[in-house]
């Protein structure tokens, strides 16, 4: 489908030389648009291609030019390691395009794909054998311009259709919440391989016009140089700002800081209102839904509430024991199924037809969603990552010494959760198994603590039980 009506500032043909900063190098729109087109003819016609999504403008424009050329793309962690990689490839079917920032060329905007791979006469990638049901009528993917893969409780990630209706649905909502506009900088230094830093922070950027700061790694020093108005951070990021008080009194100047991706600590957002003057807006969301409920810039801003259902959003607590149940969402901004997962998808929605967000909320009178937990105790937050139990479970088992695994997430004054395993092995050393997981599946998801056991407890049907574990 048409691209104009996603990245519109993008198209708008206003531009300036500093309109793009990722990691230390700058850009304006007219060479992200070359370098992007230089990627949509490459993969123009192609059903799907991947890009080790490294924090760099070649992954900017590896993202603009897949919606250029109307071609899902599906970003990799860039420290993905050899099973995640394999996983992703294997269940998505694309390909991994490498991308050079200095080739440029154009492209016709708004050209569909089919068609563009005519007009820019370009080889397109191999169609790869795919064997998923499709999502939709034509290919797997629908109308998919993003497919991001995100971990369940068990077995390994699913592939999240996110079509471009969803995310300028979102990116509007949230315009409208937080005053977003093309005189804002955004500055964050988020990863660009999941909603929070690749569809706010870079096609948020590239659909209002605000310049685009992105600080490479999201230091509190990087953030207070870069001199922004809307900042971007997980609690980790805010935690550690909120420590830095030299950093934190630099944010004093800003307009907006938002946080998301997991439970802002009330003494974080304590301690930087008294060190930046600013109460943080925050937003909760999830790759399935995009950013649902937020509170707003022009409204109040509590700790440990989330605000209110975003416009064209609703919001209901399924089963609600005094008020508390499971969030469900419905609305424009969901995602369009699993790949290749219609059972998954399926489960993923009530028989009337909300999304099941699998977190425990409640809702004040006034709109105002507190989120207190999750349902299932195998999806760990760490740093605002969602990590699945199951899959560290299933890669420390894949290490030979290792019989049993048992991963749960424990509290953590930092990152939220962090990752403990507890392993039944002989002849291994815990260093070497967080390496092996580091190096399986990525860094984020590996231990950051293993305890060894002579045995996991079990019930009397002989089930592993992890309530039942020793502390960490
Ligand atoms: C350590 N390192 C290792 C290693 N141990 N490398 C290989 N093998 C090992 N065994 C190295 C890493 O390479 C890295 O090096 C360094 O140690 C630090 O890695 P880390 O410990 O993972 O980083 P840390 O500082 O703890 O990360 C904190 C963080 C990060 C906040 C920066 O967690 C983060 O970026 N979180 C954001 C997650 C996010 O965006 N979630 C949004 C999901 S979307 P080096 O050299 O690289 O430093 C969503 C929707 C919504 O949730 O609502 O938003
Ligand atoms: P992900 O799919 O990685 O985006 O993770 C989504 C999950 O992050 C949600 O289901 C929540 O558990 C959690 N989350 C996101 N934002 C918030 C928030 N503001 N407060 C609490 N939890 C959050």
């Amino acid at each position: 489908m048409a691209d104009a009506p996603l990245l519109t500032a993008l198209h708008a043909g206003a531009d300036r030389v500093d309109a793009v900063t990722v990691d230390g190098r700058t850009c304006s729109y007219e060479e992200l648009l070359g370098a992007a087109g230089a990627v949509a003819r490459r993969v123009a016609g192609a059903p799907a291609f991947a890009v080790r999504a490294t924090a760099s403008l070649e992954t900017v424009a590896a993202v603009v030019g897949g919606l250029l050329a109307g071609v899902p793309v599906v970003p990799l962690a860039p420290d993905a390691g050899a099973a995640e990689s394999e996983h992703i490839l294997r269940d998505s079917g694309a390909q991994l395009v490498p991308v050079d920032f200095a080739e440029r060329a154009d492209f016709p905007a708004g050209a569909h794909s089919a068609e563009a791979a005519h007009i820019a006469g370009a080889a397109p990638i191999a169609e790869p054998g795919h064997s998923a049901e499709p999502a939709a009528a034509g290919t797997p993917y629908g109308d998919a311009a993003l497919v991001l893969y995100t971990s369940g409780t068990t077995g390994p990630p699913k592939g999240v259709l996110i079509s471009r209706a969803a995310v300028a649905a979102d990116l509007d909502a949230l315009a409208q919440a937080w005053q977003w506009t093309a005189d804002d900088t955004l500055v964050h230094g988020l990863p660009l391989f999941h909603v929070h830093g690749l569809v706010l922070g870079v096609l948020g950027a590239l659909r209002t016009g605000s310049r685009l700061v992105h600080t490479g790694r999201p230091t509190p020093q990087a953030y207070a140089a870069a001199g922004g108005s809307l900042y971007f951070g997980v609690p980790t990021v805010w935690h550690r700002v909120a420590r830095d008080e030299v950093a934190a009194r630099a944010l004093a100047g800003a307009r907006l800081l938002v946080s998301g991706s997991a439970p802002l600590p009330a003494p974080v957002f304590r301690d930087l209102r008294a060190l930046t003057g600013h109460r943080p807006v925050e937003r909760y969301g999830m790759t399935e839904t995009l950013i649902t409920v937020s509170a707003r810039a022009a409204g109040e801003r509590r700790p440990g509430a989330v605000g209110s259902a975003l416009p064209g959003i609703a919001t209901r607590i399924a089963d609600p024991v005094d008020g508390v149940g499971e969030l469900q969402v419905q609305g424009p901004t969901l995602f369009d199924g699993y790949l290749g997962r219609p059972e998954a998808t399926a489960a993923s929605y009530t028989a009337d037809g909300w999304f099941r967000t699998g977190d425990i909320a409640s809702v004040d009178p006034d709109g105002t969603h507190r989120i207190v937990g999750r349902a299932s105790t195998d999806l760990i937050k760490s740093g605002g990552y969602r990590i699945g139990a199951g899959e560290v479970e299933n890669a420390l088992l894949g290490h030979p010494a290792v019989r049993e695994a048992a991963v749960v997430g424990a509290p953590h004054p930092d990152l939220g959760q962090e990752i403990v395993a507890y392993v039944v092995a002989d002849g291994v050393s815990a260093a070497e198994l967080t390496d092996f997981v580091a190096a399986q599946l990525s860094v984020h998801k590996r231990p950051r603590t293993v305890r060894f056991l002579a045995e996991l407890p079990r019930n009397a049907m002989g089930k592993p039980q992890k309530r039942l574990l020793p502390p960490v």
